[in-house]
């Protein structure tokens, strides 16, 4: 791409130190995975607004997932949650992924929608809705050798409303000790992602409620447990840059879900609020790749990035081009900070210009970088507006009202 904007921006990047070839390869690597479940209807604890076109069934959520990644070339693999996405034939789920250039991403197991587990599922006093919770997970390890997926990621809604509702650390053991039954049934190269979340939909104490027990479970079940990341399951104010710095020096950083937040966990478009935050993080995970390429060892290199998020409002599909952009767009940044100066101005402990090379890349307009890179991947340069052309959209609306929901 020899256009004005861009010859301006490579110089520039150029007279800051920066290898644009290097930035480009390493933007063209990223991919980030689609949630099943962001392409059906949701809603709030109030109201779920059905929308019109939404996919009936997982296979209609796959095409819609494939004009995502039609369009960015960045997003080609698919979460699904089961049973939202339950079929009698998962090798057939899987050719129809294929065949529209997708493949299928993390089995989420769903431990928090039957009555079962009001109380708890792998945690819960009774032993037989134990078992049942485990089986759960064991059935989704199998989908997962199924449709040769490597990741099999978790979240459990376990926790209490109430003090002396129940028994912290007995239910600490119960967990581990279902974990561990599903971990010994993974094969050598499968991945176990461990999701915490401080509060939701229990209101006094969660099971899993940081990074640091995660972390913990990770760690006393072996080498296949990770951690994953999702931007909305902190308390305000935490420094998830830090968090996340931690873990990929632990070598135990193993996914992220991307969404944005205000207030809670509102499962909004990725960086829709405070995209500084979202910045930061991949500005950590920029920094720890450049180390492994100097022999430093940690998870950097095989994250798994996805999305999670609820559009309750907006169109689904647009919504998830704009994510995968946004996220894009970020981690571009990230990749602008020069690393040398910045090493530098740590060493000298000259904080201002360390402050500085970190700032000087957020502000950056990376949209000719973006275009370019895209315009040399196949996808399209403007994404959004070549769906929005493409009429999709519109076809779509044939499917009526009443889709796939939870
Ligand atoms: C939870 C959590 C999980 C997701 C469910 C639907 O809050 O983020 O990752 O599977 O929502
Ligand atoms: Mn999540
Ligand atoms: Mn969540």
């Amino acid at each position: 791409m020899t256009d004005k904007y861009y010859a301006l921006f490579e110089e520039q990047q150029k007279d800051r130190g920066i290898n644009i070839e290097k930035v480009k390869s390493k933007i063209k690597q990223l991919k980030v995975e689609t949630p099943s479940w962001g392409f059906g209807d949701s809603g709030t604890r109030f109201k779920v607004f059905e929308q019109e076109g939404v996919p009936r069934d997982p296979f209609e959520k796959f095409e819609d997932a494939a004009q995502v990644h039609k369009f960015t070339g960045t997003s080609p693999s698919v979460a699904i949650h089961i049973p939202w996405d339950k079929v009698d034939d998962y090798k057939a789920l899987k050719s129809h992924a294929e065949s529209l250039d997708l493949s299928i991403g993390a089995v989420n197991p769903n431990l928090f929608q039957d009555n079962d587990y009001k109380f708890g599922s792998v945690t819960n006093v009774d032993k037989s809705i134990r078992q049942k919770a485990t089986d759960h997970l064991l059935e989704c390890v199998d989908i997962a050798k199924e449709v040769d997926s490597k990741i099999v990621s978790l979240w459990f809604a376990d926790g209490t409303n109430y003090p002396g509702q129940a028994d912290f650390r007995q239910r600490k053991k119960w967990m581990q000790e279902c974990l561990q039954t599903m971990y010994d049934k993974m094969d050598s190269d499968m991945r176990m992602l461990i999701e915490y979340k401080f509060f939701e939909p229990a209101f006094y104490h969660t099971d899993l409620a940081d990074w640091g027990m995660a972390f913990n479970m990770a760690n006393k079940l072996g080498p296949k447990a990770e951690v994953l990341v999702d931007t909305g399951h902190h308390p305000q104010a935490t420094n998830i840059e830090h968090i996340v710095a931690y873990l990929l020096d632990e070598k135990r950083l193993g996914g992220f879900h991307f969404n944005s937040r205000k207030y809670a966990d509102d499962d909004l478009i990725v960086a829709a609020h405070n995209p500084h935050e979202i910045y930061l993080i991949l500005q950590q995970i920029v920094a720890a790749e450049e180390d492994s390429d100097q022999g430093v060892v940690s998870t950097a290199g095989n994250i798994a990035y996805m999305l999670d998020q609820c559009h309750n409002v907006e169109p689904k599909i647009p919504a998830m081009i704009r994510s995968i952009l946004n996220v894009q767009n970020l981690y571009a940044k990230a990749c602008l900070v020069n690393l040398e100066e910045l090493k530098e101005a740590q060493e000298k402990q000259d904080v201002l210009r360390a402050e500085q090379a970190v700032r000087e890349a957020y502000e950056c307009d990376v949209t000719p970088l973006l275009q370019a890179v895209r315009e040399e991947m196949g996808a399209a340069v403007d994404p959004m507006k070549a769906y929005q052309e493409s009429g999709y959209a519109e076809k779509i609306l044939t499917r009526g009202k009443g889709g796939a929901s939870w």
